[in-house]
C-alpha cells in the first residue's frame, strides 16, 4: 500500500523561519519522520512538494494510478484554491488534509478550507506530529476498507 504526502507553496522554507509558528523541523526531517511511521505501519510513502498550484492539482490527478490515499497540507492554498478542491473530488483517493499550526488560532483568512470539504478529515495544531496523526488515520481507513496487511515472514 503506497501513500503520497503533499505539500503546498513555502512548506520547502520550514525550518528557516517562523519556528514560533511552524515549528524548528524542515520538511525533511518532517517527512524523515513520517517515513519512519510508514515503515513501522508496513506501508510506503512517496512525497511531492510545490509551490506551484498547477503541479499539485496535476499530481493529484495521477495518484489514483500509484496510491491508495493522500496526505495532503495544502499550505496557503488551503484557503484559496478551488482548483485543488476539485482535483481532490475528482481523484476520489481518501485524502487527510494536515496542518502544522492550529489555523483557528490565527488570522481570519486562514480559518477557512476550501479544500477540506475534498478530504476524508483534518488534522492541525500539532507541529510535524499532525503528519504522523494523519498517516495513522490515513491508515487505519484504508484498512478498514481492504483488511489488515499481511504478517511479515
Ligand atoms: O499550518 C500549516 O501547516 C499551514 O498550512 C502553513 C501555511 C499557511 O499558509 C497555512 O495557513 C497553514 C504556510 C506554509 C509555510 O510557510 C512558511 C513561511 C515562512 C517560513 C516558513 C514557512
Amino acid at each position: 500500500m503506497k501513500i503520497l504526502v503533499l505539500n503546498g507553496p513555502n512548506l520547502n522554507l520550514l525550518g528557516e523561519r517562523q519556528p514560533e509558528i511552524y515549528g524548528r523541523d524542515g520538511l525533511g526531517e518532517i517527512l524523515r519522520q513520517v517515513r519512519e511511521r510508514a515503515k513501522a505501519l508496513g506501508v510506503e510513502v512517496d512525497d511531492f512538494q510545490s509551490n506551484e498550484e498547477g503541479a499539485l492539482v496535476t499530481k493529484i490527478g495521477e495518484s489514483p494510478r500509484q496510491y491508495a490515499g493522500l496526505i495532503f497540507n495544502p499550505a496557503a492554498y488551503t484557503h484559496t484554491s478551488v482548483a485543488l478542491r476539485d482535483a481532490l473530488d475528482a481523484c476520489r483517493l481518501p485524502c487527510v488534509e494536515v496542518h502544522l499550526s492550529n489555523v483557528h488560532r490565527r488570522e481570519a483568512f486562514r480559518h477557512t478550507s476550501l479544500t477540506a470539504a475534498a478530504c476524508v478529515g483534518q488534522i492541525m495544531g500539532f507541529g510535524a506530529r499532525s503528519y504522523l496523526l494523519g498517516l495513522e488515520a490515513l491508515v487505519g481507513i484504508l484498512r478498514e476498507k481492504t483488511g489488515p496487511a499481511p504478517a511479515k515472514a
